[in-house]
């Protein structure tokens, strides 16, 4: 086959797992139209349309230069129709009124606020807009029965919807780890997540604490999170009991997501440090705190590599990850293990490396997992 000049012939794996995914990329026009409509079918519980149009914008993402015409598409994976479409409509009319008719339709505002308070999913959210509730006044005013977690999101709604910056996450870093240590020195803290990707900025702060000599983490996070609640460096908290020992439908499925880890939701207080030198300011106007979302998780030693693979994202990076080992090595992987099914064995790993090597991929390391 023959190609013209500018013709560029992709070779470009399926699966985000076989690519390298910087942070920045050429194409944000493009992944930006289509993140919102991937964005949209979540908010209208459209699991497969989510996927697709965020595999689409992946796959952008993933390109080495602009697209500057529809021919610059050829060979590449994951690209639908609809897809294609939305590109076609930017290259030609510089916009895609698809996108711009979803962006202000009332459902996908409201929704956007609503599933924006932390502790309400999308389910609630679709409940309280078909209750003609739109916005988190809307939501006071119908004054209705709320959870912990949700009555800890009306609160802070405006500190949770700001983003956590890279020294805020380092600052609660050196908190998490004092206190840490203060209870079991020799413990380790991973700061893992977006943060572990790159990013400048992040919806939260995600970490995971071991300690080498397995077992000695055992117990520790109530205590970790009594120290923090001594020092009033809370705001909210809830910690999942570790649930792997009883789980019993191992292997896990492939796309499941979620993990049996202990683990802390919580809500950090967290001293601005331009405030302390405003103690005087009596004004009261604004707190000299700021409230962002931290999860901790604690992880037993051996399962270390597998957990860090599973909690540094990104989160289509980890679901291919998944989708690859269960359809190309028959493997099931999760942030516990990998196990090969035909073999009927658990391969061990103790980095990251190991378990790419396992799955027969190039290693990609976190700042390349932007997915
Ligand atoms: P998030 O903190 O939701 O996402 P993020 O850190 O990539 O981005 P943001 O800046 O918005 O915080 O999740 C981090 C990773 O943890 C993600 O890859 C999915 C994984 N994860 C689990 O493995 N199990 C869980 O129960 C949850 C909530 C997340
Ligand atoms: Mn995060
Ligand atoms: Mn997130
Ligand atoms: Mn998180």
């Amino acid at each position: 086959q023959r190609l013209t000049a500018c013709t560029v012939v992709h070779t470009m794996g399926a699966y985000a797992c076989q690519r390298k995914t910087p942070l920045e990329h050429h194409n944000t026009i493009f992944t930006d139209a289509l993140l919102l409509l991937a964005e949209n079918a979540e908010l209208c519980a459209n699991e497969g349309r989510n996927v697709a149009f965020k595999r689409a914008a992946s796959v952008l993402k993933a390109l080495p230069r602009p697209v500057r015409q529809m021919e610059d598409l050829q060979g590449l994976p994951c690209l639908g129709e609809h897809s294609q479409r939305v590109i076609k409509d930017i290259l030609e009319h510089g916009g895609s009124s698809e996108v711009e008719m979803t962006r202000q339709s009332e459902k996908y505002q409201a929704m956007k606020a609503l599933t924006g308070i932390f502790g309400v999913g999308v389910k609630t959210a679709e409940r309280w807009y078909r209750e003609g509730i739109q916005d988190l006044a809307d939501l006071v005013t119908a004054d209705l029965k709320l959870n912990r977690e949700q009555q800890t999101g009306v609160k802070y709604y405006d500190h949770l919807n700001m983003p956590v910056t890279e020294a805020e996450a380092r600052t609660i870093g050196q908190i998490v780890e004092k206190a840490v240590h203060a209870l079991l020195p020799g413990a380790e803290i991973t700061l893992t997540g977006g943060f572990r990707r790159g990013k400048k900025t992040g919806h939260d702060v995600d970490f995971l604490v071991t300690h080498p000599e397995e077992g000695r983490e055992e117990g520790l996070l109530p205590k970790v999170m009594g120290w923090l609640e001594a020092r009033d460096l809370l705001l909210y908290q809830k910690i999942n009991k570790n649930s792997y020992l009883e789980a019993k439908e191992w292997p896990a499925r492939p796309s499941s997501n979620m993990d049996r880890f202990e683990r802390c939701f919580s809500v950090f207080k967290l001293e601005c440090p331009w405030a302390a030198s405003e103690k005087s300011n009596q004004s009261g106007e604004s707190p000299s705190w700021k409230a962002v979302r931290v999860d901790i998780v604690v992880v037993p030693f051996s399962q270390l590599a597998f957990a860090l693979l599973g909690w540094t994202g990104s989160q289509l990076f980890e679901r291919d990850l998944r989708r690859w080992a269960a359809q190309e090595k028959g493997m099931s992987l999760n942030s516990h293990a990998l196990y090969d099914t035909k073999r009927k064995q658990y391969l061990r790993a103790s980095s990251e490396e190991e378990i790419f090597a396992h799955l027969g991929l190039e290693y990609i390391p976190p700042w390349e997992r932007n997915a």
